[in-house]
């Protein structure tokens, strides 16, 4: 099992399934989801109308269409409201969800993005931690996923992440 951390445009990944931010509608918006349907081509909009939405801390699989992956595992992670309301478990959720997902495609490389730290304000380095630890616990549960990658988009929430990999990992 093997957990890393990068910055990168997570669009241009070639792993088995990348996970989307996205909203409970799934109908696509702004930031890293605006950014995956317009990689994926409308082919990715047109799948998403038949899921039906989803809800917080809960996740849904499609195709990648024209992605280099092959699955988007699109997760709704917490607005963040001050932490009271138990925004923390709902995105422990979302990791765990997808993580799920991708044991049932026998995928096995899969990235995910910095969930709910961007438009939906979940204080980054909280958010990273909750995102390590849930992805360390529930791996060892997914023998079929090898490969998780932290995909950061800016060089500071990179940062958080390696120092917690790195914490961790002594
Ligand atoms: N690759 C990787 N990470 C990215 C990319 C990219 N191409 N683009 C942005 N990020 P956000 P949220 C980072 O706002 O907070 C949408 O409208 C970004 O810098 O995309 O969960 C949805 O439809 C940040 O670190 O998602 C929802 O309505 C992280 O991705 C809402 O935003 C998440 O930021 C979800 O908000």
């Amino acid at each position: 099992m093997n957990i890393d951390a990068i910055q990168a445009d997570i669009t241009t990944l070639d792993v088995d399934a990348i996970v989307n931010a996205a909203n409970q509608s799934l109908m696509g918006g702004g930031g890293v989801d605006g950014a995956i349907h317009r990689a994926a081509g409308p082919e990715l909009k047109q799948a998403c109308r038949t899921l039906g939405g989803c809800e917080t801390g809960d996740a849904k699989l499609t195709d990648g269409f024209r992605l280099p992956a092959r699955y988007v595992i699109h997760a709704v992670g917490p607005v963040w409201n001050g932490g009271e309301r138990g925004e923390a478990e709902k995105l422990a959720g979302c990791y765990r969800r997808a993580l799920e997902l991708a044991a049932s495609v026998n995928a096995r490389s899969i990235a995910f993005p910095s969930i709910s730290t961007g438009i939906y304000r979940f204080p980054i380095e909280r958010a990273a931690e909750v995102a390590v630890e849930t992805v360390k616990a529930a791996m060892s549960e997914h023998s079929t996923v090898e490969s998780v990658t932290f995909c950061c988009f800016s060089e500071s929430d990179l940062a958080v992440y390696e120092a917690l990999l790195n914490r961790s990992a002594r």
